[in-house]
């Protein structure tokens, strides 16, 4: 590289003498160093120069101070495109020699050189053309004569293209590239005569992160030609795609020229990496050794995304293994003419040129001249060779992208020069003409040609409108390019793109191939960035409880409302179940039953005792408490009913309120009951009556008392604090419970209180009688029922207080149904047994035979 710097050195100081001296007319310079001729030329009024890539290596020798290096020369084989495009400068100047519109009776030249894609190659192919070297003036001839191009078209490459432009800004010579994209370019301080006629990178590295944004694609792997082509549009791709939120796994570099090694390394990162995606930012020349190395062995399906550079090479097509690759490309174009000026080649023709002759001779693989040529072996050529049968990237113009690039700029150097030496009527070749001029022009062309328009913008650049190609597998089995959408920047935001056929990607299918670092997170659960990984790498966590995420990829989760649980997903938040006990479920009815059934049994018993209320049995009972006591054990089953439903603001009054007072009216009964059965032993002694302190209306005042202290407390509790529905959201998380809140617990457990009061007061007192003599042991009968109503609510109390719910509220029911079944049955049954089956015990003689003496 350091011989080539001093070269470049060397050449510069050439220039800048000859140029100096040549521009005022003084005398005579000397043009040194290999001169080479151009590789095409045609002499004309006004010269344009063109610069290709046509061969892509530059023979290189080790320098060794100790003598003359040989000449710069391209080496390797032919970009027959590159030579494509060559022809096409060729092509148009003779259409505008031809043509009476443009530039009428001037004739234009041209001079093209073969850069090699090298930037020695292309500085010396700079001065060469700035110099105005002429082979006709390979002598110590006055520069004066200088031929000295007014413009350049090429060159092909960014990095030539920026070497030329470094050279041609400072003398102000325009340069219209016809495929130089760079960015880079763009830029008018370092640049400022560069024109050209393909958008710049900056579009396309946008026009790839959008597409590469559209497709869902967040994991991808990138790599670039190292050069400035590459590492420019791949830099403006990384940042576009940063913005976008796409993560890169890999960024590789490497150049044609590197060592194989390199290439290798590259090719192995492809292979190991997990991303389905690869950006490929490559120039052609590139792009081509890596899909060779590739193909060398086995690689996982990929789909490539491509540059403009590749992604419409027909050379490219051969490698199978991209097949589905999708890119952007320069808009396909139709050249009216073109294909028969490139076929119109002949060996006589060919021979001028030696690089003609190279493209003659390597496409059909024989030599012109005449004899079989020792060096390559190669036959003579026979006469018979048609270029029209030919298949090769020169002769395949089914597909002029780049070639009307080149084209448009030739057009618009023409349209330029016209603007200086012609005016409306005709054009003058004696006008002398300085490249600034063409320059200023240039700024203004806006013309259009084949129904392609032209115009730069301030910076050179023209207006961004690519073609979205798709490399699909045809019915011959051949790969080929499909149009499949347009990118155009020039349209508003977010409308860019716009597809107008299906897509087969790389598997051949229609549907959009995933390429993600991780899957994406359901509904449900969020992302959690794996630490030290790209954001697009990360764990799906399930939402926590009482949490939901509603969509894909969602970075937290959100709690539900209160009255709002997570569906089994955790997608979405549903009104949380409203429980309680009702009328329609099977607990409920049954309950229900029970609790009619047993008022039932107890109204129906008083019917009996009713019938019978002549009956010894039932007259030796205190009929009126027992009345009272069925009419509340009535009450008592019928109360449990208040319980079922769903709880509103008078149920939940009614329910406790109820249940108290039923309940106490009930037992103050039973307790009347087990003081007359006391009494009634007492009276049994003489000179006491009983009947007299404890009879019927003193039982009828106590009761009535013991019931109007619960209804006063009853009174108090909703007054002051009454019982109310509520909706419990604090015990289940998933569910809501409706119950009665108590509304003062104060009130609740002194009702229950006074309840459990006047029960063991019952069961003492029973339980003092229990052994006293009565043929039906009423008071044992007393006691035992009690015994059974102390232990219902004991066991109720437990299960009451610790978790609310339907069953607590069925339990209640249970225990209220328990207690009164308990006193009803043990109570009435044995008498009620004996009424309805054992008639002939039911008589005054049985009842007193086995009391003795009794007498109420
Ligand atoms: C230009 O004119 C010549 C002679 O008339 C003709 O042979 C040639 O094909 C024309 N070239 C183009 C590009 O039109
Ligand atoms: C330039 O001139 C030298 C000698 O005068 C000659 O040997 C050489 O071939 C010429 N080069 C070209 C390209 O005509
Ligand atoms: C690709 O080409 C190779 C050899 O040219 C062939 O073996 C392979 O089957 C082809 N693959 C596809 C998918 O056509
Ligand atoms: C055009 O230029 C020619 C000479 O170059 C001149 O004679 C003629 O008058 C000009 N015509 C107009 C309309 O300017
Ligand atoms: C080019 O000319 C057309 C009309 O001929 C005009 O609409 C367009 O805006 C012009 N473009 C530029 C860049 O000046
Ligand atoms: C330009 O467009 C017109 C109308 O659309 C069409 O007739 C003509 O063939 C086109 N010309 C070229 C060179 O494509
Ligand atoms: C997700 O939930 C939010 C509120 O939490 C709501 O605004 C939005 O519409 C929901 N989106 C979908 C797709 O259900
Ligand atoms: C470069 C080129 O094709 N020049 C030609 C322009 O047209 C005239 C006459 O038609 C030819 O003499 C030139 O050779």
């Amino acid at each position: 590289m350091n011989a080539h710097l001093l070269f470049t050195v060397k050449m510069l100081c050439i220039a800048r003498l000859c140029i100096a001296v040549c521009g005022v007319d003084l005398g005579t310079c000397i043009l040194q160093g290999d001169a080479q001729p151009p590789a095409l030329s045609e002499d004309g009024d006004f010269i344009v120069g063109g610069a290709f890539t046509i061969h892509y290596y530059v023979r290189t020798e080790k320098y060794t101070y100790t003598r003359r290096p040989q000449p710069l020369e391209c080496s390797g084989s032919m970009d027959f495109r590159e030579l494509r495009f060559a022809r096409a400068l060729q092509f148009a100047i003779q259409e505008i020699n031809n043509s009476s519109d443009l530039l009428p009776g001037i004739f234009l030249g041209y001079h093209i050189y073969d850069s090699c894609g090298s930037v020695p190659m292309a500085i010396k192919v700079a001065l060469q053309l700035a110099n105005g070297l002429d082979p006709k003036y390979n002598d110590t001839d006055s520069c004066a004569k200088s031929a000295a191009v007014l413009a350049l078209v090429g060159d092909s490459a960014s990095t030539p293209a920026i070497s030329i432009s470094r050279i041609f800004g400072p003398f102000e010579i325009p340069q219209v590239s016809h495929y130089a994209t760079c960015a880079c370019l763009s830029d008018k301080r370092q640049h400022p005569t560069f024109f050209r006629t393909i958008p710049s990178d900056h579009h396309q590295a946008a026009a790839l992160a959008r597409m590469v944004k559209r497709f869902g694609w967040t994991w991808i792997g990138a790599v670039r030609s190292d050069s400035d082509y590459g590492n420019n549009g791949m830099a403006s791709f990384l940042k576009a795609a940063e913005k976008e939120g796409i993560c890169v796994e890999y960024s590789e570099a490497y150049y044609r020229t590197y060592p194989l090694s390199k290439l290798k390394r590259v090719a192995d990162v492809i292979r190991r990496s997990t991303a389905r995606v690869i950006v490929a930012f490559v120039a052609a020349g590139d792009m081509r050794f890596l899909l060779e190395e590739l193909s060398k062995e086995p690689l996982p399906p990929m789909q490539w995304i491509g540059s403009e550079a590749w992604v419409s090479d027909p050379q490219m097509l051969r490698f199978n293994l991209s097949i589905g690759t999708m890119g952007v490309a320069v808009p396909r174009s139709l050249i009216p003419g073109f294909r028969k000026f490139l076929l119109d080649l002949s060996p006589y023709k060919v021979l001028k040129f030696p690089l003609l002759t190279e493209f003659w001779e390597s496409s059909f693989s024989c030599s012109l001249q005449q004899q079989t040529d020792p060096s390559t072996g190669m036959p003579a050529c026979d006469g018979t060779e048609d270029l029209g049968r030919l298949k090769n990237p020169y002769t395949d113009t089914s597909q002029l992208r780049v070639s009307n690039m080149v084209y448009k700029a030739t057009y618009a150097i023409a349209h330029a020069l016209h603007g200086i030496v012609c005016n409306e009527t005709q054009c003058s070749k004696n006008i002398k003409v300085k490249p600034r001029q063409v320059f200023d022009q240039l700024k203004q062309v806006n013309f259009s040609k084949n129904n392609y328009s032209v115009s730069f913008d301030a910076n050179g650049d023209p207006v961004a409108v690519y073609e979205l190609v798709n490399w699909q597998l045809q019915g011959d089995g051949s790969i080929d390019f499909v149009t499949v959408g347009k990118y155009d920047a020039s349209q508003p935001e977010g409308q860019e793109f716009s597809l107008n056929k299906a897509i087969i990607w790389y598997d051949g299918s229609e549907k959009v191939p995933v390429s993600v670092c991780s899957e994406n997170c359901p509904p449900g659960t969020r992302k959690a960035v794996k630490k030290g990984r790209p954001v697009c790498c990360y764990d799906c966590i399930p939402c926590g409880e009482g949490e939901i995420s509603n969509k894909t990829d969602s970075p937290d989760c959100d709690k539900c409302p209160p009255d709002y649980w997570p569906s089994t997903e955790k997608d979405k938040c549903l009104p949380k179940p409203v429980e309680f006990l009702s009328w329609d479920e099977i607990l409920g009815i049954i309950l229900a039953v029970l609790s009619v059934s047993g008022s039932l049994l107890a109204l129906s018993m008083a019917l009996v005792f009713y019938k019978n209320r002549a009956s010894p049995i039932v007259r030796a009972n205190n009929s009126e408490l027992s009345f009272l006591l069925l009419f509340s054990l009535t009450l008592c089953f019928l109360c449990s009913l208040t319980f079922i439903g769903q709880p509103t603001e008078w149920s939940c009054m009614l329910r406790h309120t109820a249940f108290g007072i039923t309940f106490v009216l009930c037992i103050s009964c039973v307790l009347g009951k087990t003081i007359v059965v006391l009494m009634a032993f007492k009276a049994t002694l003489p000179g006491s009556n009983v009947m007299k302190w404890f009879g019927p209306p003193q039982q009828r005042l106590s009761v009535f008392g013991f019931t109007l202290v619960q209804i006063i407390i009853c009174v108090l509790w909703l007054t002051i604090s009454p019982p109310f529905p509520y909706k419990n959201m604090q015990h289940y998380k998933d569910k809501i419970i409706l119950e009665c809140s108590l509304g003062s617990a104060v009130g609740f457990w002194v009702v229950l209180g006074y309840i459990g009061l006047l029960a063991s007061l019952c069961f003492v007192l029973a339980f003092l009688a229990r052994k006293l003599p009565d043929n039906f042991n009423e008071a044992k009968f007393i006691t035992f029922s009690m015994l059974i109503f102390s232990a219902v609510w004991i066991t109720f109390i437990p299960a009451y207080v610790s978790s609310p719910g339907k069953f607590t509220v069925a339990v209640e029911i249970f225990a209220i149904l328990a207690s009164s079944f308990s006193l009803i049955l043990c109570i009435f049954a044995p008498k009620f047994f004996i009424i309805l089956f054992r008639p002939e015990e039911n008589t005054k003689k049985h009842l007193m035979g086995k009391v003795q003496s009794k007498s109420y």
